[in-house]
């Protein structure tokens, strides 16, 4: 059996973040092989595993590291399969490292996860497979309805120890518990769009213009509808029904980007979040994108970078999709000219 997912380690000392990952890989049966490579220190090696890799089959590469992590950049600049990033608090809170992996230049995306977040990293690869493979997407699904068992567990424990004098519990009937690995299904050969651009304002659309011009280049179909949860929830929620038959998302948003955690809560597909300079050089946006909980991840990608947003779409769509392949490749070998 060959290994669909490639980890890679920029040293030894990460392993305690890979090990949520592989948690994640073993419970969802997918079959993958871990590496320690430093760009910085055995660069050669980094970049012999990648081509080979990406050679052999490998659909997704998560890089984990911390520092100045390059790591996941220079995997990102060797294959054109998709790299999700995971940051390691090494110093500065993991800072460091959370950029050095999401602010990658176009267009050589890396889909960036939460600090120390392996696990959502691995769920994050995972959904990326199951754009093609329902078994892998039904997997998905059933490992996500356990955290929300894991939070009734939780509440539970928790309420029972409560002794507050004036605790008053309501008779609230809330815990709708969904359906164990129901998977909403897709029509094999629906004319839907592939992709669903949700921008969370009219003041996001220039960046999602980047998005949608190199979608275009890539003749990859795709909905655009600008619409904010906060402001328009039930709108919000009737629009995510519409987009089930999508692959995956992109969502674009500035201050505290609740857009993509909110489509994330609402569906299984991979997304993609870019975050927008509204306000602190869009630091708000990114990390409040990118430090998603356990179990719902958004690969996230650097501030204002429309064009990586559309290009890691497409390095996730290209598993399945020779043409989209063909059309990546092109545009990537093509990228100075396009700057
Ligand atoms: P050591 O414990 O080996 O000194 O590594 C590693 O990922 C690790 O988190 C300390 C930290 O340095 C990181 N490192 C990188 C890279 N190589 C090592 N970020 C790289 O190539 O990006």
């Amino acid at each position: 059996m060959n290994p669909k997912v490639m980890i890679l380690l920029g040293s030894a000392s990460d392993f305690k973040i890979a090990e949520k990952a592989i948690d994640i890989l073993e419970q969802l049966e997918i079959p993958y092989d871990l590496r320690v490579a430093s760009a910085h220190r055995t660069h050669e090696k980094v970049k012999k595993i990648v081509l080979e890799s990406t050679h052999r089959g490998v659909e997704v590469f998560i890089g984990i590291a911390g520092l100045a992590a390059h790591l996941p950049g220079m995997i990102a600049a060797n294959t054109h399969r998709p790299v999700v990033g995971v940051p390691v608090d090494v110093k500065v809170g993991g800072i460091d490292a959370l950029f050095a992996s999401s602010q990658m230049p176009f267009p050589a995306p890396v889909a960036t996860v939460g600090i120390d977040r392996g696990d959502n990293g691995a769920i994050l690869a995972a959904q990326i497979m199951g754009i093609y493979d329902e078994d892998i997407r039904a997997r998905v699904s059933k490992l996500r309805q356990g955290f929300y068992h894991k939070v009734k567990r939780d509440e539970t424990q928790l309420l029972n120890n409560l002794q507050g004098n004036f605790y008053t519990p309501g008779e609230l009937e809330v815990d709708e518990i969904p359906e164990e690995g129901s998977v909403s299904p897709s029509s094999p050969d629906s004319h839907d769009p592939l992709i669903s651009v949700i921008p969370g304002s009219y003041s996001d659309m220039k960046i999602a213009k980047k998005t949608t011009m190199f979608l275009d280049r890539m003749n990859i179909s795709y909905d655009m509808n600008v619409i904010s949860p906060i402001r328009y929830p039930e709108k919000f929620e009737e629009y995510m029904a519409r987009m089930n038959d999508v692959k995956l998302f992109i969502a674009i948003s500035g201050l505290s980007a609740h857009v993509t955690g909110a489509v994330v809560a609402l569906s299984d597909k991979p997304v993609i979040g870019v975050p927008c300079p509204m306000r602190l050089g869009g630091m708000d946006a990114l990390l409040s994108m990118v430090n998603m909980p356990p179990g719902v991840p958004v690969g996230t990608v650097g501030v204002a970078n429309g064009g990586n947003g559309a290009i890691l779409a497409a390095e996730m769509l290209s598993i399945g999709d020779k043409t989209i392949e063909a059309k990546l490749k092109r545009l990537k070998s093509k990228s100075p000219e396009l700057q």
